[in-house]
């Protein structure tokens, strides 16, 4: 019987409208250097995305001055394919952990919009891609 427990638990935890957005990581794409394609996603909370290494050298972690409040912090290693949930609603600042500087940034959404607090440690590249990508998707309700 208890394996009937756990699939009802897993049931209950990842409703079936829960989606999985996927975002590779490149050293160049037709939108720059080291960068996340597509650099912005307004997910749903719930739903989970998957970062492909598409190209070699890349990862994904949080920026820790930029998730909400509750949020859980994470970190892949470079090179693996890795997808995480996001269950706190809020705005969440990506990192390439060894490509920051080189502004290897992204912003994902989750729920509604709200708005976004850059903080005055990020490197100068990884600002500009934070203003770039804040010009062109974001804009509070
Ligand atoms: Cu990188």
């Amino acid at each position: 019987m208890k394996s009937t427990f756990a699939v009802l638990a897993c049931l209950v935890a990842m409703p079936a409208f829960a989606e999985v957005h996927e975002v590779g990581m490149f050293n160049r794409s037709e939108n720059g250097p080291m960068i996340y394609e597509p650099s912005f996603l307004h997910i749903a909370p719930g739903d989970s995305v998957r970062f492909i290494p598409s190209q070699p050298s890349h990862n994904a972690a949080t920026i820790d001055t930029m998730i909400p409040e509750g949020a859980a912090p994470f970190k892949s290693k470079i090179n693996e394919d890795f997808t995480v949930a996001f269950d706190v609603p809020g705005n969440y600042g990506i990192k390439c952990s060894p490509h920051i500087a080189m502004g290897m940034v992204m912003l994902i959404q989750v729920g509604d919009a709200e708005d976004v607090a850059l903080p005055d440690n990020l490197p100068k590249k990884a600002r500009e891609r934070f203003e770039a990508i804040l010009a062109a998707h974001h804009a509070p309700d």
